[in-house]
Formats: structure tokens, C-alpha cells, sequence
């Protein structure tokens, strides 16, 4: 039985300081029944509690912990730049290697922005769009989570293409109007309200590779489609990689589907654990911003040395060049994702008990479900109860996973093959008690 006693006291004390008792909502484990373990420090694949209990860690702070916690060369690189002082509100030279090393990787940037955290990029990248086409509206699609302004908080309407109703209170119906959403992987639905609307559509922002639904793929050809339809439309096709940059392949969904999009949100990553956030793409658009352009921008502590730091030593990790003949850093966490995904597909099936499990690079996600998932109503139509159960006995046997179906498993280049075994081991039991408990 996993001791949580010291947790338990810590969330009733944080309770009585924050909101839910955390600083995000997903952390408070609400959707999983159970209470969450503080963290008292990670190192490498594991993670350990304050009750002194480690995990496997898959959630990886949601993303950025691709080389692992507490990277020894990011760590030296951390210390070193903390002497020299933590902000400074000036340029450096840190962001423009940053920047360099973005653009490396992601040749449709030709000009990016630093800024705090995902939530900022897309906000940012979206006010820039409308600003730099005049147009008003965006559409975005159901089940696709791109932070928290407010015009990303919006609901389908009643229907499928109308537009949208706040989904959170304090989010106007101003605001949400301006918003049209509809499902994801449907060229049906998004080619209907482009051909209805697309003269006010200022863009398409879109997660390529969806994680925020659990993680979903894009049907094939389904970009192209979106690509095409901004084109014909002349509005935006924003790509947020903030979850999928990085891992999808080393240059994002849009380099795993040969997708060139207007701009790129990222985010995660490339902070290496540290608020680092970002947004770029054509040097045309991108030269809208301020203070080159007229369209608003800006932050305190956006490129901050520290993070900046963090976010470069992570990233040259991850373009390192390779041995003669071994495969990138990239496609190594790849085909150990792989090994899990066949590890989990095999167990699932020796327990009779049928899953969709879903992979894209270093991303994988599991739903209970016999059906395919594709999009925000077959996701939800999986079995929660049974993934919540699945959690909770992963977690007993120290697997340390997204404390919700909607969320996306991350592996990181410190995982060894006995933490994958033992995994793997830990999942069959995971299996038997959803058997168990679907025999009730
Ligand atoms: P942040 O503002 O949380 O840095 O990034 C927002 C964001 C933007 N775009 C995508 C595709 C994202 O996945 C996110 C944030 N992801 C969530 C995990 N689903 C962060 C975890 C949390 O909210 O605590």
C-alpha cells in the first residue's frame, strides 16, 4: 500500500494557501479520486515523494523533462548562470542562441519571440495573426488545448460549426463568438466553415499532433488539408507544438508530416524544465510584432538568462550528433516508446481487456476503449472508470502517470530498460485490476 501520509497533511495545509491546493488544476489528481504525492526531488527517470516513495516518472512535468531530470550538464550550466546574476531585463546573448538553435531545428521559423509559457505563445501568436490579416475570427478544434486566454476557452456552440460559448466563467460571450470550433480529424466540418467564414478567418490554430484529448493523430492527410484550406482562405495556419515539438520528431509534427504552417507555438522543451515559451514562423508575419511591427508584445522576464540556459543546454542534447551509424537522440526515445507501447498492447491483450494505444515519437497515450479514437467524442467515449483504476494501481506500483485519460505520456532519455520491464510489470497488474473490477 503506498504511503501518502505526509502528502495527505501537505495538500490540507496547501488547500488553506491555493486554489485546490496546487498551483494547475490537473495536479490535484481530482480526476482520478485520489490524492496527489508532493514532490520532494526527481533525478534522471524517477521522481520521489515527500513520504519517500520514487516512481517511474512518465509525466515528466508535462513535457520538459525530455533528458531527464536534474541533467547533470543542465544542472552545471544552471549553477554557473546563476552567479552571473538570475535577470537582468536586457538582451543577451543566451537568446539569440537559443533562437538559433530553434530555428536549427525548425526551418519554417525564420523569426521567433520568446515568451513565459505556452498560454503566452499562443495568445501572442493569435493576437499577431488577426493583427498582421485583419480579420477577427480563428477556428480551433474540439478537444485541442492551447493554455488559457480567453478566446482558447471556448466550447463548440450548440451544433458543430458555430460559434463558440465560453467554457469557463469570466470568458465573455464577446470573446467566445469570435471563436469557431469544430471536431478534430473532421475535413468535412473544418471545410464547411472555411467555406462559410473563411473571409473573416484570421487563422487555424491547430495542436498537429493532439495531446491535450489524450493523445490523438491526425488522420493522413488531414493537415494538408488544413494547409490548403488556410491558403485558399488567406488566413493563418498556426501549428501550437508546445506539447508535440520536440517529440513528435526532433522538428515537430511538422517535420513527421512534411507540414509548413505560418507559425509555430513551442513551449516545454525548449525551457528544459524553466518557464521558456515561444512563438515564430514567417519573417513577414513575424515582423509585425513589437517593437519591429505594430502589433503588442511583451514580458518581464521573457528570455531570462536562467531559463534560457536550461532551454539550450537541453536542446543541444537533443541535436547532438550521433555515433557514425546510431540513430539521434530523438529516434532512440522513439523506439523505446515503441518498446513500451508493444509491452502495453501485448499485456492489455493477454487480459482480455481491449485498449487503443496511440504513439508519436516520445508521446504515448492508452484509452479503455474497442474503438478507434480519433477525436474528442470517441476519447471520451473510453472507459474513464476503468482508466482511473488502471492510475491508481499503476501508481501503487510506482508508475508515476498523467493523473488523467485526456492528458499524454512522456518518455525521456534517462528511462532504462528495467525501468521499461518494470513498467511493463507493473501494467499487468494495472490490467488485472480493470479485469477485476469490470467483473464486479
Ligand atoms: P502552458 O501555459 O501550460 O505553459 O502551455 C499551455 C499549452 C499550450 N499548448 C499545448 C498543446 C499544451 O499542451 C499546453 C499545456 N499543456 C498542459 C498539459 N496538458 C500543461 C499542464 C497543466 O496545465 O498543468
Amino acid at each position: 500500500m503506498l504511503h501518502l501520509t505526509k502528502s495527505a497533511e501537505a495538500f490540507a495545509e496547501a488547500k488553506n494557501l491555493m486554489p485546490g491546493g496546487v498551483n494547475s488544476p490537473v495536479r490535484s489528481y481530482r480526476s482520478v479520486d485520489c490524492n496527489p504525492p508532493f514532490i520532494a526531488r526527481a533525478e534522471g527517470s524517477h521522481i520521489y515523494d515527500i513520504d519517500g516513495n520514487e516512481f517511474i516518472d512518465y509525466v515528466g512535468s508535462w513535457g520538459p523533462m525530455v533528458v531527464g531530470h536534474a541533467h547533470p550538464k543542465v544542472v552545471a550550466a544552471l549553477k554557473a548562470a546563476a552567479e552571473r546574476g538570475t535577470s537582468y531585463g536586457a538582451p543577451t546573448l543566451l537568446e539569440s542562441e537559443l533562437a538559433r538553435l530553434v530555428k536549427s531545428v525548425y526551418p519554417s521559423i525564420e523569426l521567433v519571440r520568446m515568451v513565459n509559457s505556452g498560454t503566452e505563445a499562443t495568445m501572442s501568436a493569435l493576437r499577431l495573426a488577426r493583427g498582421f490579416t485583419n480579420r477577427d475570427k480563428i477556428v480551433k478544434f474540439i478537444g485541442c488545448y492551447h493554455g488559457h486566454s480567453d478566446g482558447l476557452l471556448v466550447d463548440a456552440g450548440s451544433g458543430l460549426a458555430t460559434f463558440g460559448v465560453p467554457s469557463s466563467p469570466g470568458v465573455t460571450k464577446a470573446v467566445a463568438q469570435d471563436t469557431i470550433t469544430v471536431p478534430y480529424n473532421d475535413v468535412d466540418a473544418v471545410t464547411a466553415v472555411m467555406d462559410k467564414y473563411g473571409s473573416e478567418i484570421a487563422a487555424i490554430i491547430v495542436e498537429p499532433v493532439a495531446g491535450n484529448m489524450g493523445l490523438v493523430l491526425p488522420k493522413q492527410g488531414y493537415l494538408d488539408t488544413l494547409r490548403k484550406l488556410t491558403e485558399k482562405h488567406g488566413a493563418l495556419l498556426i501549428f501550437d507544438e508546445v506539447m508535440c515539438g520536440f517529440r513528435a520528431s526532433l522538428g515537430g509534427a511538422q517535420a513527421a508530416y512534411g507540414i509548413k504552417p505560418d507559425l509555430t507555438c513551442l513551449g516545454k522543451i525548449i525551457g528544459g524544465g524553466l518557464p521558456v515559451a515561444a512563438y515564430g514562423g514567417r519573417r513577414d508575419i513575424m515582423s509585425f510584432v513589437s517593437p519591429a511591427g505594430p502589433a503588442y508584445q511583451a514580458g518581464t522576464l521573457s528570455g531570462n538568462p536562467l531559463a534560457m540556459t536550461a532551454g539550450i543546454e537541453t536542446l543541444k542534447i537533443l541535436t547532438e550528433e550521433p555515433e557514425p551509424g546510431e540513430p539521434d537522440y530523438t529516434r532512440k526515445l522513439s523506439m523505446k516508446t515503441k518498446a513500451v507501447v508493444q509491452g502495453l498492447e501485448s499485456r492489455a491483450k493477454a487480459a482480455g481487456i481491449p485498449v487503443q494505444v496511440h504513439q508519436a515519437g516520445s508521446m504515448f497515450g492508452l484509452f479503455f476503449s474497442e474503438n478507434e479514437v480519433y477525436d474528442y467524442a470517441t476519447s471520451a467515449a473510453a472507459d474513464q472508470e476503468a482508466f482511473k483504476v488502471w492510475f491508481r494501481a499503476m501508481l501503487e506500483e510506482g508508475i508515476y502517470l498523467a493523473p488523467s485519460q485526456f492528458e499524454t505520456i512522456f518518455m525521456s532519455g534517462a528511462h532504462t530498460d528495467e525501468d521499461i520491464e518494470k513498467t511493463l510489470t507493473a501494467a499487468e497488474k494495472g490490467f488485472a485490476a480493470v479485469k477485476q473490477y469490470r467483473q464486479k
